[in-house]
């Protein structure tokens, strides 16, 4: 029998989504200055409800997270209503909604904000902001102790936040080099206390985020992004396999909504995870609800699910390009391609 993605898909006792075909977290740097989601946000939302589950844009969980301009945030009262009337919009057109909750690390610039740039270790990255070329990258300070226990803090006030706002649940962007992937690769982490070093140190952070999040909102109604694949200001160590099997076998026990894989292309192998792709490393490490992504169209992504490599799919660009992408596999017509002029404004 092959799976119909049009079909609803249960995720939980408490989560049933209308579809298996989730919009992707997409970053696009139009909140108004006082990082707060605007009208043209909500119209944007809504237009994609059809969706079986959106997940927001990356969503900072407090001032020092941010390292790109007019990214959202979910850490005060007025980006809180803000985001209410997002999910009330996507909710009245049927759709369900995740906020990806998001801390930068190294990758944070004190133009957005006053104090420190934290990060595991003290290791900068290369380059500048993207688009503010003239914001160059500082050497971070290496997160002590009690400023992890607050950042787990923070996450965990965010998720509450996100519940407020009228959230569905979120997703922790535990991926593609930001903070809590820098714990977890040994390019960005060369600590030497109960945070480093070993898979089971490296790993704590990230299982302490998830621990303090699940607390607050419960695991049916909490996601998690991880990129085992180092590819973005990140560079590939052939330890970092051993330490995403460690956290995996530990996320096995969790129960989460889903696991999310983070990365821009499927097809790509790595040889740090044994020469496998980002989907069949985290299917054969991981045993929950696995949500591929990509560069997946509709037909490639059937095949996958159908070959039972994940269950869900999440589709990024194309939902850019097609507000009714939806409409438009369930009718059979054209997808309109994505083009990176399409960022420049919200359709
Ligand atoms: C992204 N991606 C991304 N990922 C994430 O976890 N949080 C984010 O905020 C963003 N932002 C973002 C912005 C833009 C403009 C692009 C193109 C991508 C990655 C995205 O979620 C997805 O993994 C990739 O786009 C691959 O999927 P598609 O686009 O091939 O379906
Ligand atoms: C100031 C105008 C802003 C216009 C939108 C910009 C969108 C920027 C996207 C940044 C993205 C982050 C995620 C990405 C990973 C890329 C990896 C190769």
């Amino acid at each position: 029998m092959t799976t119909d993605l049009l079909q609803p898909f249960k995720l939980n006792d408490t989560i049933e989504l209308q579809n298996r075909i989730l919009m992707a977290p997409l970053t696009r740097c139009m909140a108004d200055d006082n990082l707060v989601p605007t009208q043209a946000m909500v119209d944007y939302y809504a237009r994609r409800a059809e969706a079986g589950l959106i997940i927001s844009e990356a969503t900072i969980i407090r001032p020092d997270a941010q390292g790109y301009p007019n990214t959202p945030g979910l850490f005060t009262s007025a980006q809180i209503q803000g985001w209410k009337k997002v999910t009330d919009a996507v909710h009245e057109q049927g759709g369900k909604m995740f906020a990806q909750l998001w801390h930068v690390g190294r990758v944070a610039h004190p133009h957005f904000f006053d104090g420190d740039v934290l990060a595991p270790s003290a290791i900068g990255v290369e380059g500048s902001v993207p688009r503010m070329r003239e914001l160059t990258y500082i050497t971070p300070k290496a997160a002590t102790t009690a400023d992890i226990k607050s950042l787990i803090a923070d996450y965990a006030k965010a998720a509450e936040n996100a519940l407020e706002a009228g959230f569905d649940g979120v997703e922790i962007h535990g991926a593609n080099g930001y903070l809590i992937d820098q714990f977890l690769h040994y390019a960005a982490n060369e600590r030497d206390d109960e945070y480093g070093q070993t898979p089971e140190n490296m790993s704590r952070f990230a299982l302490e985020v998830v621990d303090a999040v699940i607390n607050v909102i419960g695991a049916d109604k909490t996601g998690l992004r991880l990129s085992p694949g180092a590819y973005f200001n990140m560079s590939e160590d052939s330890r970092d396999k051993s330490v995403f099997d460690y956290l995996l076998n530990e996320l096995n026990s969790r129960s989460l909504a889903y696991l999310h894989g983070g990365i821009f292309d499927d097809s790509m192998r790595f040889a740090s995870l044994a020469d496998k792709t980002t989907s069949e490393y985290l299917r054969a490490a991981y045993s929950g609800t696995l949500v591929g992504v990509g560069s997946y169209d509709f037909d490639t992504a059937k095949a996958a699910i159908n070959a039972n490599k994940f269950d869900l799919i999440a589709i990024g660009r194309p939902f850019i390009a097609n507000p009714d992408y939806i409409s438009k596999i369930k009718n059979a017509e054209e997808v309109v391609p994505y083009s990176d002029e399409m960022l420049a404004e919200l359709i």
